[in-house]
């Protein structure tokens, strides 16, 4: 891992660790893991892979029988272009293709040349089924949750495993990663509630299912101390639920936890709707929760006539009040450009957004441009939500960058994304005027991590 240290990450890649310990269990002790996305070497200025660099960099780590993938959308094409040198230089080794893109995309993904498989959906089943298969020749068909080309035909594998529950997964293979990359990341990954029950239709989180189930809390603790003890004790956790507030007792037995600990600090995000219990607020500031993730942009949005009338805005105000005096710092999460928006009502957003920092309710916000991201349902169904892809080149398909869809009520993605350039200077002033004093102290509380690029 000779390329962590800048820019630094979020966070480690919680699949590759994950995945690890499934694994390891199975048998599969010879893992590696090669950093090609820290370094500004692998890309060569305009976002396409820097092939000698990315052959020195394969070649020092020696071939391997096996290389797994996990891009996202905008990162598609670097995969696939790492997949094409991999196979050129080992093309004995196999390459396998999983996660949130490829899951939709199986099939194109599955047509190219330098991809051998694809697994759908969920891997703690269908990856060692598969790579049992490989080790001993056996018949591919019988493995699910597999695409694959064979012969010019692309086979699709129907059957699906069930999900393995939280309580039986192995422990994740935290040596995967080298102790000092803990220096150079904001958080450790830990998730307590699996999966999400709600359907949001730019989502696309379906791979890891629509039923949440808990890890039994003390895993939890254990897991949380096994990082701690390789990447340093000072870390800091993010809760990965989607939803962490979801359910109040799995959720009130966790801070409890937290609490009577005393050592733990986290952040997590959850939804407006699940902040209603004064006490659950109040024992997320008791359990460590320093900063809280919240999705409110769309409650604003939708009921801006009541919220001029102060009806929906006393319930948010309240809740962000208390959340204040609980101790915990709320960021919320801002998607601009969804269908309905007019370039005027995407401006009047981020004001009211900006208001809410500029008198202390939260301490920041992110700020994205809506992407329909394939395997969401207004990729899959755009008609449907008054929206017109533009085109379906995905390296474009990125939060930062203009629409690759149209609207009726905002036509030009040109101007949606100057208003969001815009926004972003309008956030950012009310930031950077609000954090220091709304905390009561300086930056540094929320970690180092904030002074340098990070990707
Ligand atoms: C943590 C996280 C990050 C982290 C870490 C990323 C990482 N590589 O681990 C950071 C902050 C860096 C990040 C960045 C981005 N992210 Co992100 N991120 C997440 C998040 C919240 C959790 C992912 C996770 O760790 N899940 C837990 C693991 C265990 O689940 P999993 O990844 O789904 O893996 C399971 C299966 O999918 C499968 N699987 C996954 N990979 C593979 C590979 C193989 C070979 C196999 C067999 C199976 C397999 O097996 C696993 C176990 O069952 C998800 C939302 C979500 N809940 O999924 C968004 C999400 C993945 N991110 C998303 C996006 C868009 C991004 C960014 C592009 C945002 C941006 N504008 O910059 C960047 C891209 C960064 C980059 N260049 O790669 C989107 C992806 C949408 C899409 N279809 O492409 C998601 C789904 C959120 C959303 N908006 O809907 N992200
Ligand atoms: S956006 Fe959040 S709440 Fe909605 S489906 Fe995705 S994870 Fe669940």
């Amino acid at each position: 891992m000779p390329h962590m240290k800048q820019p630094v990450m979020w966070e480690l890649p919680h699949w590759m660790m994950w995945l690890g310990g499934v694994l390891e269990e199975q048998g599969y002790h010879n893992l590696d893991v090669i950093d090609l996305y820290t370094s500004v070497h692998a890309l060569n200025g305009t976002s396409a892979i820097d092939e000698h660099y990315v052959r020195g960099v394969l070649r020092t780590h020696g071939g391997a029988g096996v290389y797994l993938f996990s891009p996202m959308t905008p990162n598609n094409h670097l995969a696939i272009a790492i997949a094409r040198i991999v196979k050129d230089l080992y093309p004995q080794s196999k390459t396998i293709f999983g996660g949130v893109m490829s899951t939709p995309a199986h099939e194109t993904t599955a047509r190219e040349p330098a991809v051998d498989f694809v697994v759908r959906g969920r891997g703690e089943v269908a990856l060692p089924a598969l790579l049992h298969a490989l080790e001993h020749d056996r018949d591919l068909q019988s493995v699910g949750q597999l695409t694959y080309e064979d012969g010019g035909t692309v086979r699709y594998n129907p059957l699906v495993y069930p999900d393995v529950l939280p309580a039986h997964l192995p422990k994740d293979k935290i040596d995967l990663f080298p102790p000092e990359a803990g220096e150079h990341i904001r958080y450790i990954r830990q998730v307590y509630g699996l999966g999400c029950p709600y359907r949001c239709s730019f989502c696309t989180i379906q791979t890891i299912g629509q039923r949440q189930h808990y890890f039994p809390v003390a895993r939890v603790l254990d897991e949380m101390d096994a990082y701690r003890d390789r990447f340093g004790e000072q870390h800091h956790f993010y809760m990965g639920d989607e939803t962490f507030t979801m359910s109040d007792g799995p959720t009130l037995t966790l801070l409890d936890a937290f609490a009577a600990r005393g050592d733990i600090s986290f952040d997590a995000q959850t939804r407006l709707n699940r902040l209603t219990n004064p006490e659950i607020i109040t024992a997320l500031g008791e359990g460590g929760c320093k900063w809280l993730e919240i999705g409110i942009e769309t409650s604003v949005e939708d009921t801006s006539e009541r919220f001029k009338q102060h009806t929906k805005l006393d319930g948010l105000l309240g809740t962000l009040s208390r959340l204040g005096d609980a101790g915990v710092a709320v960021c919320s999460f801002m998607v601009n450009g969804f269908p309905g928006q007019t370039l005027d009502t995407m401006k009047k957003s981020v004001e009211q957004i900006a208001t809410l920092i500029d008198d202390g309710y939260l301490q920041a916000s992110y700020f994205a441009q809506l992407v329909p991201y394939p395997g969401s349902e207004i990729y899959e169904n755009p008609d449907k939500f008054g929206m017109q892809l533009l085109h379906k080149d995905f390296s474009r398909y990125h939060e930062d960058l203009p629409p690759v869809y149209t609207t009726a009520e905002a036509p030009d993605p040109e101007e949606v994304h100057e208003v969001y350039r815009q926004g972003l200077m309008t956030l950012g002033a009310a930031m950077s005027r609000s954090v220091p004093t709304a905390s009561g102290d300086s930056w540094n509380e929320y970690g180092t991590f904030w002074k340098g690029p990070h990707v």
